[in-house]
């Protein structure tokens, strides 16, 4: 039975196994959620993140990767690519999905036990953020069906209409 918990405010103060980011396709770091990760979390997760462009060349939206959580209070953190929102037709709402699962799949892969998840693609990349928040419920919830082995996961809302979206959705699933 899996626990989803939503929180408000920045999501590098709660401690989880791990800590998802909403990077972009260079792994670089940038604002938002990502530059708050980069700044707290310390160079040794940039340095791992250039490690891993240099084998791979960065990440593309739809996917994700992990390194060391510096000195977050985390064992790793999840570098997601999400989609940039354009005009809904580009695919944008399977890609978020897709982002989602890939990063439940490597948090079990690392056998977590808890994790944190920003509103990915709702900042910078302008997704609709209703719309975000079904997409990432509907895919958290669908992943739990098949999968019992993360026991608590924090939705990190920092914005109010994102925490009142998503305490809306968690009150429908409950009745
Ligand atoms: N803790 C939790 N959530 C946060 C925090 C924080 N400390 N700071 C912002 N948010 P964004 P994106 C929320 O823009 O839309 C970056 O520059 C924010 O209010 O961080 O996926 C990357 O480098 C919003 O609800 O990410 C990429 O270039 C959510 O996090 C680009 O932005 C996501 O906003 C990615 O855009």
């Amino acid at each position: 039975m899996c626990n989803i918990i939503v929180l408000k405010g920045d999501i590098t103060v709660y401690p989880a196994d791990i800590i998802v980011n909403a990077a972009n396709s260079s792994l670089l770091g940038g604002g938002g959620v990502d530059g708050a990760i980069h700044r707290k979390g310390g160079a040794a997760i940039l340095d791992e993140c250039q490690k891993i462009r240099a084998r791979q060349g960065g990440c593309y939206a739809g996917n994700a990767v992990i390194t060391t959580a510096g000195l977050l209070p985390a064992k790793y953190v999840i570098h997601a690519v999400g989609p940039r929102w354009n005009d809904g037709t580009k695919g944008e709402a399977e890609l978020l999905q897709q982002t989602y699962q890939r990063c439940l799949h490597l948090a079990v892969e690392h056998n977590a036990r808890s994790m944190s998840f920003p509103n990915i693609s709702t900042g910078t990349y302008q997704f609709p953020k209703e719309l975000a928040a079904q997409i990432a419920s509907d895919t958290i919830f669908a992943f739990f069906e098949d999968n019992q082995s993360i026991e608590t996961i924090n939705i990190v809302c920092y914005e109010q209409d994102n925490y009142d979206i998503y305490q809306a959705i968690i009150k429908r699933r409950e009745i």
